[in-house]
């Protein structure tokens, strides 16, 4: 209707359908249809420097240094990597030349699990971009480069209104000869609940033929049930199938030893047995202390032939002698990344951790030079990025108490602050771990890290005991997650549910005990993309139609802001978080070799109705547009 109105309007039958309509009909400017992309790219910088960003106190834009960047030699080629060795030698033969390396490989993840968890993964892709070919040149012995998946996908569609896929294509086309890594959350696929196998299979067989080589797969619960389809999907797609173990517990602890060693020898076995071409070890909350690392991984290389791929986190500030204590009993690989996007909740850092063992057999293949210099890169743009680091800034061991994951700890403080329990964060992260307990010790990460959260948040803010809950249980409405956990529909607990508390919980509704991909309603992929046209207005690729099946209403903000604002991700970020300073010009290059010069020239009063007009130079060109002022 809208498009018909606009249509019909005088001036666009005359023709003189320009700003000035837009102008002298705001009515029709909250619409998108008709806008050109100048206009639109205005109207997003525009609202950002009157209406500040979601999540960052509005403010005039900060003076930031231009990021240092390291040089390269003209015409520098890229050296052959490990992407080449994938292509030439199949998942095989790649697992067989990791193993017949002496010296420790490193995953670099400063493009994923680093800023998702010191930054909230708001990491945009055009400063991912404007270094990956260095990246690439300076780093080419790299076993993979961690650039996708966890978080980075949802965040990336509802914060930063961009496309992960777009992220995902443009730095293959900059980065062709490293192994693009991705955290898959198995049947979680890269959201928090059980898809239809369907979804899995397509969402993984479409990000292969993307450009992702290395899938890391794991279950919220380590049952292995749960992780089937998923390296099934994998291994058709002819692509490395990394299973993991998430790490949980400590195995040096005689008093907690629900998860032993061999639990752990059990499931690597399982998981070898499944088709794993490798075996990742995932720490997600840096629990494993290095003694344990030792004993772990000198256990673990005797029991599979596959290579070990070992991640944690610098929570404790043992990550480092973590990893050389791995190291000296035989891991194959580690995660890693850039020192200044590295320690507490990130990974351990590259440049340390080279400097921990240089001189030992085992020695990581990384020029430490330049390996500063894109050091110093992230250094210089971290800095646009402060409204999202976490409050941690020293090394925390309480994570070996609540055992909370690296990206959860500041999420959680969030949401905590969010229901008013902020001055109460101590008590929260005390009922966490009572909650596992409750729980009977589970694996806790993403999703099944969120259950624990939420129950801890419900029952801090509604002031319940452990005991309040298994008495009157029957009478208290759960939050769903929790209440969906207890059903089976996130896989099934080693050791099984506490019977009690999932009485009370689910209130005589039978919970699963099979996979739930078993019970969900397959997806009709082509229902879907007329659902998306219909809806949305817009003709979907198989892309676009996986990513509604995973968050339809996320993806439909996305694709309504697009229609507003047009492609936003060419912004360099400080104006995408800022806005702009009146007088000041940028340059925004909106396609190759098209650039587009922008100057803010002047900010209107505030209009009766609440809006103002906003007045710019756009190659020289006087544009106006009209913002409704939300302050
Ligand atoms: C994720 O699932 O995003 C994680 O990083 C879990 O550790
Ligand atoms: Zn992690």
């Amino acid at each position: 209707a809208f498009l018909e109105n606009v249509v019909k309007h005088p001036h666009f039958i005359s023709g003189r359908y320009d700003t000035s309509f837009i102008d002298s009909t705001p009515e029709l400017f909250e619409f998108k249809a008709t806008k050109d992309r100048g206009t639109k790219m205005l109207t997003y910088i525009g609202n950002i420097t009157i209406n500040g960003f979601p999540g960052i106190d509005k403010q005039e834009k900060p003076h930031f240094i231009e990021p240092r960047m390291p040089k390269l030699a003209p015409h520098e080629p890229y050296k052959e990597g490990t992407k080449q060795i994938l292509d030439k030698l199949g998942p095989e033969g790649l697992a067989k030349w990791v193993r017949e390396q002496r010296r420790v490989l490193l995953t670099d993840t400063t493009f994923r699990d680093a800023h998702q968890s010191l930054l909230a993964t708001r990491m945009r892709t055009y400063d991912m971009l404007k270094v990956a070919e260095p990246t690439a040149k300076l780093l080419p012995d790299l076993f993979s480069l961690e650039m996708w998946g966890g978080a980075t996908f949802d965040v990336a569609y509802r914060f930063l209104k961009e496309d992960p896929w777009d992220r995902l294509k443009k730095l293959r086309e900059k980065i062709p000869n490293l192994l693009f890594q991705m955290l898959l959350r198995a049947s979680n696929a890269v959201g928090y609940k059980n898809y239809p196998d369907g979804v899995i299979r397509e969402f993984v067989a479409e990000s292969a033929a993307s450009g992702i080589d290395v899938f890391r797969i794991f279950d919220s619960l380590n049952w292995v049930k749960g992780m089937e389809v998923a390296i099934s999907a994998v291994r058709d797609a002819g692509k490395v199938a990394e299973a993991a173990i998430c790490y949980t517990g400590d195995i040096t602890d005689p008093v907690r030893q629900k998860y032993d060693l061999n639990y752990y020898k059990n499931l690597a076995k399982e998981l070898e047995r499944e088709g794993a071409h490798i075996l990742g070890i995932k720490d997600m909350a840096g629990l494993l202390k290095p003694q344990a690392a030792y004993r772990l991984i000198s256990e673990l290389k005797d029991c599979v032939g596959i290579p070990i791929h070992l991640h944690t986190h610098d929570t404790s500030g043992n990550g480092v002698l973590t990893y050389v204590k791995a190291i000296e009993a035989g891991v194959d690989i580690v995660d890693v990344a850039v020192s200044s996007m590295a320690g507490l909740t990130s990974q351990p850092s590259m440049t340390t951790l080279h400097y921990a063992v240089e001189g030992t057999e085992r020695e990581s293949e990384i020029d430490i030079h330049s390996a500063e210099r894109l050091s110093e890169y992230w250094e210089d743009v971290r800095k646009y990025y402060r409204h999202f680091e976490s409050e941690m800034h020293a090394p925390h061991t309480e994570v070996y108490v609540h055992e909370m994951p690296g990206g959860q700890y500041s999420n959680l403080q969030q949401q905590a602050k969010a229901v008013g329990l902020g001055d109460r964060w101590d008590e929260v992260k005390e009922m966490y771990r009572t909650v596992n307990l409750m729980f009977g010790d589970i694996v806790k990460v993403t999703p099944s890290s969120k259950v624990v959260g939420d129950m801890a948040l419900f029952m801090v803010q509604n002031g319940l005991t452990e005991k309040d809950v298994l008495e009157r249980g029957m009478k208290i409405d759960f939050p769903d997650s929790v209440v969906e956990f207890f059903a089976g529909y996130l896989g099934q607990p080693y050791g099984g549910f506490p019977k009690d508390l999932q009485k009370v919980i689910l209130k005589g509704r039978e919970p699963i005990t099979v996979r739930p991909g078993e019970l969900l309603e397959e997806v009709d992929f082509n229902a879907l993309a007329e659902e998306i046209k219909k809806e949305l207005g817009i003709v979907p690729d198989r892309k676009d139609v996986i990513a509604y099946a995973l968050y339809p209403k996320v993806f439909s903000e996305y694709v309504k802001t697009h229609q507003q604002f047009g492609e936003v991700s060419v912004i360099d970020t400080p104006t995408f978080f800022y806005g702009m300073r009146i007088g000041e010009r940028i340059e925004v290059e909106i396609e190759k070799g098209k650039t587009l010069i922008v100057q803010l020239v002047s900010i209107g009063h505030a209009r009766p109705d609440g809006t103002r007009v906003v007045y710019f130079e756009l190659n020289g060109q006087p544009r106006e547009v009209v913002i409704k002022d939300a302050s």
